[in-house]
C-alpha cells in the first residue's frame, strides 16, 4: 500500500497465504502501525470506506450491517436482562451502535485493546460508529482478557466478543480460560456471544470454538450468516449461556424493536440462522 494516495490501487486480503478477497481502493485514508497491529482506511467505490487490520478486512460501509446486527440482537433479544453489556473489541463502533438501539441497556463498557481503532474509526468511520455520544457508553483502552478476569461476577448481563481473527492479540479470546472468564462475568442468566470464523474456510477454528465453549456453557448454539468481506463470505456468530434464555424463545418485543433499525436481521432471520449446516453437524460428530 503506497500511502495516502490519489491514485487507485486494489487491496487484498491474503487469507492463510491461501486465498486473497481484493477491493479496489480509491484512497487509502489511513495507514499505521499501533502498538499491536497496521491500522488501515481506505476509501472504495465497491464498499465505500473500510479498516482493515494487520491487511484482514474488519468492515466496511457497505458490508458492516449483517455483522454488526448479527452479532448484537440475537444475544439482546434472548437474554432476561439487558442492563449491563459488555463488549470486547469492536473498536469501530458499529457493535455498540447497534446495542445502545436498545432501550433498556443502561451502561455498555467497550473495552477495545487498541486506542488507535477508535481514533481512526471515529474520524474515517462516523457512518459505522454512529453512538459514540451515547451517555450510556464508557470505552476504555486496555486488554479486554484480562478485564474480564477482573471484572466481578455477575456483573454483565451480557459480554459480546467483537474480536478478529484468531491470530496476534486476538488470540486469547478464542481459550476456555477466557470463556470461563466470561461466564462469571455474566453470572447464571448471563448471555455471551462470539464471532465464531467461517464456517467453510475456517471450518477447524469454527467446530474447535464450539467445543471450547461447550465445556465451559451448558447451552452453545452457533448461528450463521454472510458476511462478503471475510473468508469464505460465509460467516458465523456463537451464543451460549448457562441460564434459561434460548434462542428460539426471544422476546417478541425487542425482536419487532431490533427489526425496525436493522438492514438484514428479522424475526425471520432469528428463526432460520441457529440451523446448522450439516458439514458443520458432522464436523462436531467426529472426534
Ligand atoms: N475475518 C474478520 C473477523 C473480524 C470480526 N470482527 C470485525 C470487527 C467489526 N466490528
Amino acid at each position: 500500500m503506497s500511502g495516502h494516495t490519489a491514485e487507485a490501487e486494489w487491496v487484498d486480503e491474503v487469507s492463510d497465504g491461501k486465498m486473497r478477497f481484493g477491493v479496489l481502493a480509491s484512497r487509502i485514508l489511513f495507514d499505521k502501525p499501533s502498538p499491536f497491529q497496521q491500522v488501515t482506511i481506505i476509501d472504495s467505490p465497491a464498499l465505500g470506506r473500510a479498516l482493515l487490520l494487520d491487511r484482514l478486512w474488519m468492515t466496511a460501509e457497505k458490508d458492516e450491517c449483517t455483522y454488526h446486527e448479527m452479532i448484537v440482537h440475537p444475544a439482546l433479544v434472548t437474554a432476561k436482562q439487558i442492563k449491563r453489556v459488555l463488549v470486547i473489541g469492536g473498536g469501530d463502533g458499529g457493535t455498540v451502535r447497534e446495542v445502545l438501539r436498545h432501550p433498556e441497556v443502561e451502561h455498555v463498557d467497550m473495552i477495545e485493546i487498541d486506542e488507535m481503532v477508535v481514533t481512526a474509526s471515529r474520524e474515517y468511520l462516523p457512518t459505522i460508529g454512529t453512538a459514540w455520544n451515547d451517555p450510556r457508553l464508557n470505552v476504555a483502552f486496555v486488554d479486554g482478557a484480562k478485564f474480564v478476569e477482573d471484572a466481578a461476577p455477575g456483573s454483565y448481563d451480557i459480554v459480546l466478543i467483537d474480536g478478529s481473527d484468531p491470530v496476534g492479540p486476538a488470540t486469547v479470546l478464542f481459550e476456555e480460560r477466557f470463556f470461563k472468564a466470561c461466564a462469571r462475568a455474566v453470572g447464571p442468566e448471563g448471555v455471551v456471544v462470539t464471532q465464531g470464523g467461517s464456517p467453510t474456510v475456517q471450518q477447524a477454528e469454527h467446530v474447535g470454538l464450539i467445543r471450547t465453549m461447550s465445556q465451559v456453557f451448558s447451552h452453545v448454539a452457533p448461528y450463521y450468516g454472510p458476511v462478503g468481506i471475510y473468508p469464505g463470505g460465509a460467516w458465523s456468530w456463537v451464543w451460549a449461556t448457562s441460564g434459561s434464555a434460548r434462542p428460539e424463545q426471544p422476546i417478541a418485543e425487542r425482536v419487532k424493536r431490533a427489526e425496525a433499525t436493522s438492514q438484514y436481521y428479522n424475526g425471520q432471520i432469528q428463526r432460520g440462522a441457529f440451523s446448522v449446516p450439516n458439514m458443520v453437524v458432522r464436523a462436531l460428530e467426529a472426534r
